[in-house]
Parts: structure tokens; sequence; C-alpha cells
């Protein structure tokens, strides 16, 4: 029988991704996705577009408990993959109350339903280096307390204990992946990388004169999410719960990923790069490096691209992107 499998956020980076891994292992992939992403296909499901046919997505919301039972009582999942959420820090800033709300509720109601209606289901948590924040400790590990710095911080470090709550009250398979960034030719044009290595294509193409980031000094664990979509998989295929650390071990400034990227479309970055104060954020995440030892051990993961591969891959595909687009 072929293994089922659930994901919320399907239509981001590491769903498409995460997707693409599931159906090469044979799983029957269903996604949770909003009714306006049904209705705006083109726009909404870009990511998907090669692997629509061979998906089921359903109409369905992480803020309506009903909505939650009903599909999993209909699909009756092996695996859950929870990656749905508000996940753009600077908008958590904008609006607390919907990130708080979107993201604890949605964990805590996918949690409940399991528990009452699917108690055999295994179920993953995305959590994030961002539950770090103001860093107590460098290198993070998994046991290194957390210090978040924005609601959306404070809501993975809910929706890791309340992973962590329901594994050791209830006795569900809830484990939590607290991956480091991670980038790829598929994330949102809101994050740094993908606006830096747009930026530079543009540029590249004349279509823009600068490129204008607040603060280029944050240091950042930066993987390739191709890699840490295979760590999600490994998490559910143990035969015990537990959290993972999920990084490369190595850091760079914004700054650094930005100098590189302009090097591969053969631009001096200092002709370029601003610093407009407005992008700076009320707090920010200074510094973030993890120690995957754990991962390395257990799950037997290790990350193939490094940082020079991360960024070469994004800026020659957006390289195409602006060439075939012309936006
Ligand atoms: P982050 O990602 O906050 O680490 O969270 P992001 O790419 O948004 O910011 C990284 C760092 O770059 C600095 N920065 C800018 N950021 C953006 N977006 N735009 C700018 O112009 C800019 N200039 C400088 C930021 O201040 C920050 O220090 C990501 C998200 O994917 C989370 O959902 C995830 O949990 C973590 O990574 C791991």
């Amino acid at each position: 029988m072929k293994k089922i499998a659930l994901i919320t956020g399907i239509t981001g980076q590491d769903g498409s991704y995460l997707t693409e891994l599931l159906l090469s292992k044979k799983y029957k992939v269903h996604g949770l996705v909003r009714r306006v992403a049904l209705e705006d296909k083109n726009h909404r499901l870009w990511r998907l577009r090669n692997i629509l046919e061979k998906i089921t997505l359903h109409a369905a919301s992480l803020e309506s408990y009903a909505s939650i039972v009903k599909l999993i009582q209909k699909i009756k999942p092996h695996e859950i993959y929870h990656l749905g959420a508000q996940s753009y820090i600077d908008y958590a800033f904008k609006d607390e109350f919907s990130t708080l709300n979107t993201n604890i509720n949605g964990t805590h109601y996918l949690l409940s339903a399991i528990r009452d209606f699917s108690p055999k289901s295994k179920f993953y948590f995305a959590a994030s280096s961002e539950m770090y924040g103001k860093v107590l400790q460098i290198p993070q590990t998994e046991k290194t307390p957390f210090y978040p710095r924005s609601t959306y911080g404070i809501s993975k470090v809910a929706g890791f204990d309340l992973t962590r709550n329901y594994r050791e009250a209830y006795g569900i398979f809830g484990a939590s992946g607290i991956l480091f960034n991670h980038e790829s030719p598929r994330r949102g044009f809101e994050f740094v990388t993908r606006k830096i290595s747009h930026s530079v294509a543009r540029i590249k193409f004349g279509l823009q004169k600068d490129l204008k980031l607040g603060n280029i000094k944050a240091k950042r664990d930066w993987g390739h999410a191709k890699d840490y979509v295979k760590a999600m998989w490994l998490i559910l295929q143990q035969k015990k719960p537990d959290d993972f650390v999920i990084c490369t071990g190595k850091q760079y400034t914004v700054e650094d990923f930005a100098k590189l990227a302009f090097k591969y479309a053969g631009l001096d970055y200092r002709n370029y790069l601003k610093i407009d104060q407005n992008l700076n954020r009320p707090a920010d995440v200074q510094t973030l490096i993890g120690n995957c030892s754990k991962a390395k051990k257990i799950l037997k993961w290790k990350h193939e691209f490094n940082f020079k591969d991360l960024v070469k891959d994004m800026v020659n595909e957006d390289l195409k992107f602006v060439e075939k687009e012309g936006y």
C-alpha cells in the first residue's frame, strides 16, 4: 500500500521540494491549501505546476479546527508535514496578532485532531532557528535555550513545545526539525537571499539601478532547501520521535551573500549596494550558526550544497528567470 502524506504549506518553497521528494518515494501526496489558491492556480501554485496532476489539493484552513478534522478523517495520513505558517519576519512585526493566531492555533488544531481522530499519524513540525533569536550559546544545538526576537519566533517556540507536549502527554509521534535558514530559486521574493539574487539579475539586464538592503551585518547559517526537505522525511522515518537541528555549521553575513551574488553575475557589488535604514527590524537576529551532529549521527543526514553552490544556483536561475519573464 502506498504511504499517504499530508502537507500544510505545500505551495511554498519547502512544500514543493518535499512533494517532489515524496512522489519520488511513491507516496500519495495531499496538500492543504487556502480556497483562494485553488481559484488562482497560475499565481499561487507556480511552484507545483509540473506536478499538479500527481497530487491532491484540499481547500481547508489552518484557522479552522473543523476543516482540519474533516481533512484528517478523510485522508487518514501516515505522515503529516506541518510547514504552513506566516513565515516572513517583517510581516510578523506588522501584524503580530495574525502571526500568533495562525501559527500557534494551526499547530494546536492539527495536534489535537491527530490525538482524537488519527493517533497513528506521524507529525512533523517545522521549527526554526528563529527560536534561538538573541543567541544564548554558540553554536546552537537541540539543548540551547530559546530567546525569540519576534512574534514569529515566539509562535515557533509555542509550536515546538506543543509538539513535544503532545508526544509526552499523549504518545503521539510528534517530531520537530529546527531548520536554519534554507533558500533556493523557489524562495519568496521578500526574503533577503531571493531579493538579492533577483535584484542582481534585474541589474544585469538593466531593469534596476541598485539594491537596497537593511542590516547587512546579520549573520546566518544558510543551506539549500532541497537538502533540508530530505531531513524532514528522515525525521519521520525514525523509530522514536525526536527533535533535530538541521544546518550547515557555516556562517556568512548578508553582505557576503550580496558580494558573491554580484560576482557570479560579473558585477562589483560596491557599485550597486545601498543601505536603507528603513529596512531594519525593530529587533533583529544578529547571528545564527548551528551544530547538527545529532542529525548527522542519528539521521545520517548531511548537506550537499555549500554556500557558494547555493548562491550560484540562485543567481543562475534568476538570470534565466529575468531573461525569460522580463521582470
Ligand atoms: P530570516 O530571513 O529573518 O532569517 O528568517 P530573511 O531572509 O527575511 O532575513 C535575513 C536577514 O537579512 C536581513 N536583511 C534583510 N532581510 C530582508 N528580508 N530584506 C532586506 O532588505 C534585508 N536587509 C537585511 C534581515 O534583517 C535578517 O537579519 C527566515 C524565514 O524563512 C523564517 O521563516 C525562517 O524560520 C528562518 O529564516 C529560519
